[in-house]
């Protein structure tokens, strides 16, 4: 049996991450489910019994299958192998829990994926590429990858499509070595990501599927640990395999939804075969809606924006970094050109594509107020979502190289290596300042006013409720689960029973009234987020009359009849609303106990009837937009 596990990674006080609903499955996790199936396929003999299992340890449902199977060990008969897949740095120590556990009870276990790969590519076998010379390399294996190695872990470095088969053959004949390397492979023929039965049902808010079309990327930046590991050149899976996979998932579901992972789909030399395939199965009624990524000089590459619209293309996921030429040049993206974005996003907005810029925070010239600038600016330009990160040497990357030579000083708690911790140094910015610059960047970007400025460059309902959908998803991660958008999901959960080893021991009623204050807070959250997603609903969907009739909806009530043309009439806003519920709350304690301020409360009430009506209207507008876009 393989148990090919996800592993999470652990918050601040020791508990796994972990979500009642996640949101974007494993692309990696389901491309070694894939090769998993192949692979045994070769080297079990027939009439063995084999199973594979694909699990991901940040998911509550998986992680109780996963214990509920743990339970099952040791099994007289079975050959069991446990494979930590697609590990990155972050998760690496929680991975190296999970594998003392399986250990425990039998079970052979491998570990693959971007830290073990980066690590020992920089650090081990050093980066020979003549483009960027004398990048430092110790030519020694890393502390943590050999320690594991000596208690019998087997390492997986590089991909894994022509070498798994070697390594399961192996481990069934008692011969495993403790290090393979995949190399870089031609993937033409390997079998495309795949989802095990039933991993979707009850585990994601939404269903997307996932494909890698290609791997490897031209480019240079510093902080990237990708060129390192899949290479500068371009490796592409068979376009047809890829336009087959997704005619056949239209006709299983009626339609298809997925997030093509390539790093840079616009260098993918077979982007416009792709894109022209997925235009025809549209032609032909097909339902597709898909998201890419790819650098900010993509409206360079010919036709390149309106064949993936014609395609389907919903939103683009574009590395702008930063908007300062100095710090662009310094992690070498000298590929990004800031005076071009404007052009490039009015482009995409004219296809109906949703631009998501990716930004991070920490490159050497950054200060809390230049941040603050670029942030502003981003908006304005026209980024209608963002992420943002932190900078830090990535293990795999020529900055960790750089880095680890110059004897940096770097934080040796590889599960704070998330992009969401400082882990070093910055010239400018002391931590707590980085770190509050990085808070505020989600919480300027994402605030009403910019919600409803990009909810409006779209006109299409379909795109405008998949939008509103991303920006609750975005909102609750990093305002109320404090986690960043792409580790978070809906619904924490945290175990007492699951704690990282070495964390101090937090007694049970400390916990109770933790989880007790943190439910408290859901509700607190979930309020004002319903008004806020109300607010910015009724801006964008009675934007155009609202534009003729604003100043007479808002405003001081004006009698009775007043009030029923705002509570009732045909156009809706929460303008009128919001403010006298800001002049009320500025009372603040007087409101208890100064009778100057008493009037206030007898001016309430038909506020607070209105919203009542307004939170009905609501949610008849919203289940009528929902019916609209889905059918
Ligand atoms: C798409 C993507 C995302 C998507 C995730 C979509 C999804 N869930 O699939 C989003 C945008 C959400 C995301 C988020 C993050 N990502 Co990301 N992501 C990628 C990206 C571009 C592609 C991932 C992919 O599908 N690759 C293709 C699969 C097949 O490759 P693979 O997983 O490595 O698996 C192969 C091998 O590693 C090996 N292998 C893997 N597991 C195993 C197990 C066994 C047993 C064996 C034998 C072999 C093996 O064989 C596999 C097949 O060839 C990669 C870069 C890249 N090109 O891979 C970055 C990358 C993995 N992400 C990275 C990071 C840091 C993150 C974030 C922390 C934030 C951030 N800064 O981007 C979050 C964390 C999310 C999380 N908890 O996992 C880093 C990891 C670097 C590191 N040293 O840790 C990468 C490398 C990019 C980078 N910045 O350099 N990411
Ligand atoms: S463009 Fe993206 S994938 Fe390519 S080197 Fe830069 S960060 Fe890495």
């Amino acid at each position: 049996m393989v148990i090919l596990i996800k592993p999470t990674s652990y918050d601040d006080e020791g508990f796994p991450l972990r979500f009642l609903r996640g949101v974007l499955p494993s692309n990696g996790l389901a491309a070694m489910y894939a090769l998993t199936k192949q692979a045994l396929a070769q080297v079990v003999p027939a009439g063995v019994a084999t199973e594979v299992h694909m699990l991901e340890d940040g998911l509550y449902r998986h992680a109780k299958t996963l214990a509920q199977l743990y339970r099952r060990f040791p099994e007289p008969g079975t050959k069991l192998i446990a494979g930590l897949a697609t590990v990155q740095t972050a998760q690496f120590p929680r991975a190296c829990d999970l594998m003392d556990r399986w250990q425990a009870v039998g079970a052979t276990c491998v570990i693959g994926g971007f830290h073990v790969s980066g690590s020992i590519s920089v650090m081990t076998d050093g980066v020979h590429d003549p483009r960027r010379p004398g990048i430092p390399c110790p030519q020694r294996m890393p502390a943590e990858i050999q320690a594991l190695m000596d208690r019998g872990v087997i390492v997986f470095h590089g991909e894994a499509e022509e070498r798994w088969p070697t390594v399961l053959r192996d481990i069934l004949r008692g011969t495993p070595q403790p290090l393979y390397r995949g190399g870089l492979p031609d993937l033409r023929h390997a079998p495309l990501p795949e989802y095990a039965p039933g991993y979707f049902r009850g585990n994601f808010a939404t269903a997307i599927g996932t494909l890698d079309a290609s791997r490897g990327c031209p480019f240079l930046c510093s902080f990237c640990t990708i060129i390192n590991v899949q290479g500068s050149r371009t490796r592409c899976r068979s376009v047809s395999s890829i336009i087959e996979d997704i005619r056949a998932a239209c006709e299983r579901g009626g339609k298809a939804g997925f997030f093509l992972v390539d790093d840079n789909f616009a260098r993918n030399p077979e982007w416009e075969e792709i894109s022209d395939g997925l235009g025809r199965l549209r032609q032909q009624g097909h339902h597709i809606s898909f998201m890419v990524q790819a650098d900010v000089a993509c409206g360079k590459v010919k036709g390149f924006i309106p064949k993936l619209a014609a395609a389907g293309c919903s939103q683009i996921f574009m590395g702008v970094e930063s908007l300062n030429p100095k710090n662009l040049a310094a992690a070498n993206k000298r590929q990004n050109n800031v005076d071009q974005y404007g052009q490039l996003w009015q482009l995409c907005h004219q296809h109906g594509i949703v631009v998501h810029a990716a930004y991070i925070i920490g490159f050497p010239h950054d200060t809390p107020e230049s941040v603050a600038r670029e942030v502003e600016q981003l908006a304005q330009l026209g980024a209608d979502q963002a992420s943002f990160y932190m900078l830090m040497p990535l293990p795999g990357s020529e900055d960790y190289a750089r880095a680890v030579a110059a004897g940096a000083s770097l934080d040796p708690d590889l599960n704070r290596y998330d992009s969401f911790h400082p882990v070093n140094k910055h010239p400018l910015m002391t931590h707590t300042e980085w770190y509050a610059t990085y808070l505020r960047a989600w919480r300027q970007f994402y605030r009403a006013a910019n919600i409803v400025a990009a909810l409006k460059r779209f006109p299409d309902r379909q795109t405008r409720l998949q939008m509103l959908r991303n920006y609750a998803w975005y909102r609750w991660s990093f305002a109320t689960e404090r986690a960043h958008p792409m580790i978070s999901g809906f619904y924490r959960f945290r175990d007492l029973q699951d704690r990282r080893p070495g964390t101090a021991v937090l007694s049970i009623s400390r916990y109770l009234l933790q989880e007790g204050w943190r439910h408290l807070r859901y509700v607190g959250r979930f309020f004002a987020e319903f008004y806020r997603f109300q607010h910015i609903v009724l801006e964008t969907e009675f934007a155009p009359l609202l534009a003729e009739k604003r100043d007479e909806m808002t405003g001081r009530l004006r009698g009775v009849r007043d009030w029923v043309r705002r509570t009732f009439g045909r156009i809706m806003t929460r303008q009128w609303l919001n403010n006298f519920w800001v002049s009320y709350a500025r009372n603040r304690w007087r409101l208890l106990l100064d009778p100057r301020t008493y009037h206030w409360h007898l001016r309430m009430p038909p506020y607070a009837l209105a919203e009542v009506v307004y939170t009905l209207r609501f949610a008849w507008l919203l289940k009528r937009l929902v019916k609209l876009t889905t059918t």
